[in-house]
């Protein structure tokens, strides 16, 4: 569709100039031009259409070998102080990154088709949601971001004349000779790879990868890096937190929000089948929040995205239900495996796999030496399809949240969960949260890794006024601000066996929570915050052993201070940015601690 908006056609010209593809095409949002794509990725042997008996209308793609994950090391802040960008992100100067990469975008674009792709992140006309524009070469971002955001005519009609909205150019860095042979999956080398953030116009560039973070720049580029800046410029919140909602028996609904550090399971946490009686979980989103407070006084979530690009690997009918269904169609699967009849399969999917062709197109039998799937295998589903999404999910209103959950991958230490003691509590659980690390970014080498808010490798800004941040939130918020809890479901017992089921059963802590919201249950109160005390926590038809119960919800002083003083070292970095009250919380959790 033609624009009438000036900027952005003034914008896309400059692009096509520098880029210089061969043809430029307007992404309609059509399901005919995903078809015409599909087809044309199928023809050059980039796709492959999987068995539309077993499951229609989806496609597998195998990625280069080296371009698998999100890439930090390759991921930029570029303002002009350093100081803003903080000791967690890497820093460029603007001046410079622009001047590298207008170098390597000047006729990246050469013997391809630059897609020029109108989005919405959250639903069109909510007053949380933001209008992008991603200019790509790429065809499979195109069919991934007709998925994961609204996308197309609509959002041109949306924009209208004068309408803002943030330019994101992405290329995969790999021009075309006149009479060159295509690869099934072009992309630059890591040494040329640039995943840019412009925190101080709004602006994205990627260069190099086509993978997932790295290319659909809806998602961790705009969603998080540049909506975290202006959340906090603009007075809201913009988290990676999956949504749910939670319906006790008597028909109340609680809203959760919930960040992990990736690859901890939000995906399942978010669509999961409660095993306590009566109580029902629908999900809103798997990965992002945006929230504003509303006329209410109350915080409002939204999920930006309409689609779940989710860990492949683990994901079954066992662990995640919900999620197998939702794409059972219409799905594009990317580094799994594909079976001898025409379907995709991967490590820990709960079915047996005798042969298959693996991710990097080679024999595959459970004798090999290597996965069938990379680890970081990917779905890119549409939420609708999710048998619990909301049936409201797309309110523009948002959802009011009674709950924030933090939490992280830890075999030790952590307990089952905690409550925070007052808000402020709350934001010091959340800065202290580390994980241990899992396969979602190519180059992250050590083993624990603080990760405040799940949000390390996505806040776009200095960490530590992204606390402020927080803190602020909270005062505007006051009483009315969510409860916060702590959870950990992965700790296991000293010969490696883990302590609690963990997938449907966290429903019991979920279940918990709300209690406490309402003010209907009892707690200890510890050192760390307030604790579920025998009987707190509904247990009731779940066979776990009783020690098992105990050492899950023991708190460990000594390991704890143990780790708070790797936390206060990992404070020290952030210098005297550090916020007064976030030190207060470490003085008072020491004292405490004893
Ligand atoms: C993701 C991540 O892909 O957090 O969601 O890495
Ligand atoms: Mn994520």
């Amino acid at each position: 569709m033609e624009t009438k908006n000036q900027k952005l056609r003034e914008w896309v010209a400059e692009v096509e100039a520098m880029c210089q593809p061969d043809r430029v095409e307007w992404v309609d949002g059509s399901t005919a031009e995903y078809d015409r794509l599909m087809q044309l990725m199928v023809d050059c042997g980039m796709a492959t259409k999987l068995n539309e008996q077993k499951r229609p209308n989806s496609f597998a793609f195998r990625s280069d070998p080296s371009d698998v994950a999100r890439v930090e090391n390759n991921t930029y802040i570029a303002c002009k102080n350093q100081e803003d960008a903080g000791p967690t992100n890497n820093w460029i100067d603007p001046v410079e990154l622009k001047k590298t990469m207008t170098e390597l975008y000047t006729g990246c674009m050469k013997g391809r088709t630059m897609y020029v792709i109108p989005f919405s992140m959250g639903p069109i006309g909510s007053p949380i949601s933001k209008i992008g524009i991603e200019i790509t070469d790429s065809p499979y971002v195109v069919v991934n971001m007709h998925i994961m955001t609204r996308a197309g005519d609509k959002v041109i009609e949306a924009l209208g004349e004068d309408g803002e909205f943030i330019p994101c150019l992405h290329s995969i860095g790999a021009p075309l000779a006149e009479g060159q042979e295509d690869v099934p999956w072009p992309c630059a080398p890591i040494e040329e790879k640039y995943i840019a953030h412009f925190p101080e116009e709004n602006l994205i560039w990627s260069y190099g990868s086509g993978y997932g973070g790295n290319a659909l720049l809806g998602k961790k580029c705009l969603a998080l890096r540049i909506a975290s800046n202006m959340a906090r410029e603009e007075g809201w919140m913009a988290e990676h937190m999956l949504i749910l909602r939670l319906t006790n028996p008597e028909g109340h609904r609680f809203h959760i929000a919930a960040a992990f550090p990736s690859a901890c399971g939000k995906t399942n946490l978010a669509m999961l089948q409660a095993t306590v009686p009566g109580w029902k979980v629908e999900c809103i989103g798997d990965d992002i929040a945006w929230m504003k407070i509303g006329d209410d006084g109350r915080l409002h979530a939204i999920n930006p995205e309409s689609g779940f690009f989710g860990v492949a690997p683990g994901t079954s009918d066992k662990s995640n239900p919900m999620a197998m269904r939702s794409l059972d169609e219409n799905s594009i699967f990317t580094n799994c495996a594909l079976t001898d009849d025409g379907d995709i399969w991967w490590e820990g999917m709960d079915v047996p796999c005798d042969h298959a062709i693996d991710w990097k197109n080679n024999e595959w039998t459970p004798e090999s030496d290597n996965v069938a799937a990379h680890a970081n295998a990917r779905f890119t589903a549409p939420a609708a399809q999710c048998p619990v999404i909301c049936e409201d999910w797309e309110d523009p209103a948002g959802v009011p949240i009674d709950v924030f959950v933090f939490g992280g991958r830890r075999t030790q230490t952590v307990p089952l969960v905690t409550q925070a003691l007052d808000f402020d509590h709350g934001v010091f659980m959340g800065a202290m949260a580390a994980s241990e690390t899992t396969a979602a970014a190519l180059d992250v080498g050590q083993k624990l890794r603080r990760d405040p808010f799940a949000m390390l490798p996505f806040c776009g800004y200095n960490m530590a006024d992204y606390w402020t941040h927080w803190f602020a939130m909270g005062d505007k918020l006051g009483d009315k601000a969510p409860a916060v809890f702590y959870v950990n479901w992965f700790r296991t017992s000293k010969e490696g066996r883990w302590l609690w089921p963990g997938f449907g059963e966290n429903s019991r802590v979920l279940k918990w929570m709300c209690e406490r919201v309402e003010g209907k249950v009892g707690a200890k109160e510890t050192p760390i915050g307030h604790m579920p005390q025998d009987g707190d926590l509904d247990l009731s038809g779940l066979d776990i052993a009783p020690e098992d119960v105990t050492e899950l919800l023991t708190v460990d002083a000594g390991a704890f201070k143990e780790d708070l003083a790797d936390g206060e070292a990992y404070l020290a970095k952030f210098g005297d940015k550090v916020p007064e009250r976030l030190r207060a919380q470490l003085e008072a959790q020491k004292t405490r601690l004893g």
